[in-house]
């Protein structure tokens, strides 16, 4: 695929939320997440593709197939359709390609099938998921979530952002339909594999041969809102011993998490935090802190959450703060569909094979459906930041192997 297609057909979404960091500020339901689902929509229409919005606000452009054909009678969804996509929504100040070099791919592997004259015997999608950060409303992978019935409806309407605005609210004014959000089986059901191409958000393939890998496993992880109640006083008159601070409860806790992680092997971060009434001059009331947590199997996961929460609630005690842990999601840990996984890999001519410890809708979705993923070169190795990378021609052979999976799948 030639380097110059990627790049016009990036250029046209590359502005689109980007902040003077050079992040991006493209939160669900948002101004620029308005312009991308228009977006979206015009690259369906000038191809001829079938539009649909689902009830959960997630987006999909169906190249259908002229006469849908049985492929393999033997497998789960032997009518159903080869799906690919990601999102479009960022982190605060996120990178550029985590998610929308999914979407982008799409529809450029979908222009090079048509022009080497390919027909789907089943219909080929591009999806956009909707909320995969959980960016906005603290839940990763919201639209798949509700999708699959990961979530229940009712919880997730009353989400809310930092601003106190509701999912219910938030898509009542972006003319969408809350009370439609839920699980939709039917349209699971209809898809037959689900392939997301996404940004590699480590350095696996940095200095190697590949510029694209194939997924193995994603990492359990999950978030934990964590609350450390204290007493407001005078920053002045109050005497150290006299003090119930939840800060240092915090502060120890940010410790802890780290070193729990580090000795049994995973990761854990406080990437966020809020202090009441946030005051210089007055000790803190409360402070809400959201921990992160990631490992290699489910054993080391549970390992740091015990280690970290008896740890904490000691030191609270010490401290005369009161702490309480509530998961605001969990995500189990996801093997790749191993036949699919052989079979994209030995097409890429062998492409790496690598587990990673991002979440993605393609995790929620390998309950349900047949799902791989490919990852495509990042030589920063950094995500979740504006230094996020991927050259060009890397990008470019990202979307050119998505053709040729998709083509193996549904031509
Ligand atoms: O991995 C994450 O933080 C998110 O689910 N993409
Ligand atoms: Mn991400
Ligand atoms: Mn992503
Ligand atoms: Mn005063």
């Amino acid at each position: 695929m030639d380097t110059g297609e990627f790049r016009r057909l990036w250029n046209e979404i590359e502005p689109i939320g980007r902040a003077d960091s050079g992040g991006y500020l493209r939160f669900s339901w948002t101004e620029a997440d308005l312009e991308l689902r228009q977006w979206f929509h015009t690259q369906a229409k000038r191809r001829g593709l079938r539009y649909e919005e689902d009830r959960n606000g997630n987006l999909y452009a169906w190249w259908d197939a002229a006469k849908e054909q049985v492929i393999d009678p033997d497998a789960p969804h032997p009518h159903g359709a080869v799906l690919t996509g990601s999102h479009f929504d960022s982190v605060p100040h996120g990178g550029a390609y985590d998610g929308p070099l999914g979407i982008v791919s799409g529809f450029l592997a979908i222009d090079a099938l048509r022009s080497a004259g390919a027909e789907p015997k089943r219909p080929i999608g591009i999806a956009a998921f909707t909320e995969e950060e959980g960016g906005r409303f603290g839940v990763p992978c919201l639209g798949s979530r509700l999708m699959t019935g990961a979530i229940d409806p009712e919880r997730a309407r009353a989400l809310t952002d930092p601003d106190g605005t509701t999912l219910a609210e938030a898509m009542n004014a972006a003319g969408a339909e809350p009370d439609l959000i839920g699980p939709d089986p039917e349209r699971l059901q209809r898809i037959a594999a689900f392939i997301e191409l996404h940004i590699e958000q480590g350095r696996a393939l940095d200095g190697g041969e590949s510029p694209v890998a194939v997924a193995s496993a994603i990492w359990p992880h999950g978030r934990w809102r964590v609350t450390f109640t204290g007493v407001a006083d005078h920053a002045g008159t109050t005497r150290l011993p006299d003090r119930r601070d939840p800060m240092l409860t915090f502060a120890f806790a940010v410790l802890a998490a780290r070193k729990e992680a580090r000795l049994a092997g995973g990761v854990a971060t406080v990437g966020r935090v809020e202090a009441e009434p946030n005051a210089t001059n007055a000790i803190a009331s409360t402070v809400t802190a959201w921990l992160d947590v990631r490992a290699p199997d489910e054993a080391v996961l549970s390992e740091i959450l015990s280690g970290f929460e008896s740890k904490v609630t000691e030191r609270a005690g010490r401290d005369g703060t009161e702490v309480a842990m509530s998961a605001e999601s969990e995500s189990p840990i996801v093997e790749f569909d191993a036949d699919l996984r052989e079979r994209v890999a030995e097409l890429l001519g062998g492409a790496p094979v690598v587990p990673t410890a991002a979440g993605h809708d393609a995790g929620v979705l390998s309950a349900h459906v047949p799902t791989a993923m490919l990852f495509v070169r990042n030589p920063t190795g950094v995500s979740h930041a504006p230094g996020e990378a991927a050259s060009d021609e890397d990008c470019a052979a990202g979307a050119a192997a998505l053709a040729a999976v998709l083509r193996d799948l549904a031509c």
